[in-house]
């Protein structure tokens, strides 16, 4: 195909999409990525750390990266690597607990992400859910009766994917003594600690408390960083060999974790994004995302809609038995919003992108729509 013709089809498949700066989507976890993280994966784009020997330059900046994230989160030495998202951080969390203890049993909880369910499924490994408490939380009381001689793992929830909800972590950490513990902070680690900053959060979650054996964050979630920019950081740097193979052909004799070749230009971008906004600019971002959660449930307590909890994190789900039946109204005038099963409810996550703007917009066509479905 002529140059022209294959940029006039990329252009009208990227018309097709749907962008956040339009201000539309209000269902979606994923950042409008900085424009410096953008500008950084593409010189990167040809960056494999799977075969790190050829990429020093990048290593050094994954060391980086690791070392800043692992100082939010309060590790001390440990290890970390950037990979494909919260699904293979999660995967690789599993293995690891199923590799050092030879056995079978997950306990997660009810509100634990999808990717629970393939790692259990890859790994032979059995995902039992545990029973979530009023302020869907996971049921300390029903953790402890679950647990027993066969469990390989517990894991818990630092932001759930419906509500943004914060599992119990240093409870749990206490019963989780001899286990291995992990924390999916795909959404909720680049929240909490800024949330904590501003005084607006207050239990301990990470690596403070002292069974965590490991913890995921998405910087393509809450860090304004481009997809994918998964990260997984263990405590104890010798559970690496649970998930290395020999790679006699590459320039390092191991390869460590679930992929081979590794998407690196992210790399590059998530250290330019957290370089440049540092804890004061995700702050800031945290602050107002924050500062627009609270005026949306304002709008939708005007419109008749109350949150399921109040929100913890810039997720907020709003009650309704018509959730599905909005959804697809909403969608039908050009507004992307999810919804939940259990109990029913429309979400919206307030990303940045997500101002007061948008919300008033979203709450006026959300309110003519009420009233003619
Ligand atoms: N853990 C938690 C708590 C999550 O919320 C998610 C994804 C994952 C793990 C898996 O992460 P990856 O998708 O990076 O593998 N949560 C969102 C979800 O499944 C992801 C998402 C993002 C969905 C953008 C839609 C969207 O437009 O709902």
């Amino acid at each position: 195909m002529a140059m022209d013709e294959v940029e006039r089809r990329l252009r009208e498949a990227y018309d097709k999409d749907f962008h956040f700066e339009d201000g539309h989507v209000l269902g979606s976890m994923c950042s409008k990525p900085e424009d410096i993280a953008v500008k950084y994966q593409a010189l990167f784009a040809e960056a494999n750390l799977g075969n790190r020997g050829l990429y020093p330059g990048t290593a050094e900046l994954e060391e980086e990266l690791i070392a800043d994230i692992s100082g939010l989160m309060h590790l001390k030495g440990g290890w970390g690597q950037v990979v494909g998202g919260g699904t293979e951080a999660n995967i690789t969390a599993m293995w690891i607990a199923r590799n050092l203890s030879g056995k079978k049993k997950i306990l997660a909880p009810e509100s634990a992400h999808f990717s629970m369910k393939k790692a259990a499924d890859l790994l032979g490994m059995e995902l039992l859910e545990v029973r979530l408490d009023d302020d869907y939380r996971m049921d300390v009381d029903d953790l402890r009766r679950r647990i027993d001689k066969d469990t390989a793992v517990i894991m818990a929830v630092a932001g759930s994917t419906e509500l943004g909800a914060v599992d119990p972590i240093k409870e749990v950490g206490e019963i989780a003594d001899d286990v291995f513990f992990h924390v999916d902070a795909a959404f909720g680690g680049m929240v909490l600690p800024f949330l904590e900053e501003l005084e607006m959060w207050s239990e301990e979650w990470d690596f403070r408390v002292e069974s965590v054996d490991s913890i995921s964050t998405d910087m393509h979630k809450m860090g304004m960083a481009t997809v994918p920019s998964g990260i997984l950081l263990l405590r104890n740097r010798e559970y690496v060999n649970l998930i290395s193979v020999e790679s006699p052909y590459l320039t390092s004799k191991r390869n460590i974790g679930l992929a081979g070749t590794r998407p690196s230009g992210a790399v590059a971008g998530a250290y330019a994004v957290i370089k440049t906004l540092g804890r004061e600019g995700y702050r800031k971002i945290v602050r107002s995302c924050m500062e627009n959660t609270r005026y949306l449930v304002e709008k939708m307590g005007e419109i008749g809609l109350e949150p399921v909890i109040k929100p913890v994190m810039n997720v907020a789900a709003f009650r309704t038995d018509r959730a599905e039946e909005i959804r697809r109204e909403m969608d039908r005038l050009g507004w992307k919003i999810s919804t939940l099963r259990n109990p029913k409810a429309i979400r919206i996550i307030a990303m940045p992108y997500v101002t007061k703007e948008v919300i008033n917009d979203f709450t006026e066509a959300l309110s003519d729509a009420l009233k003619s479905l």
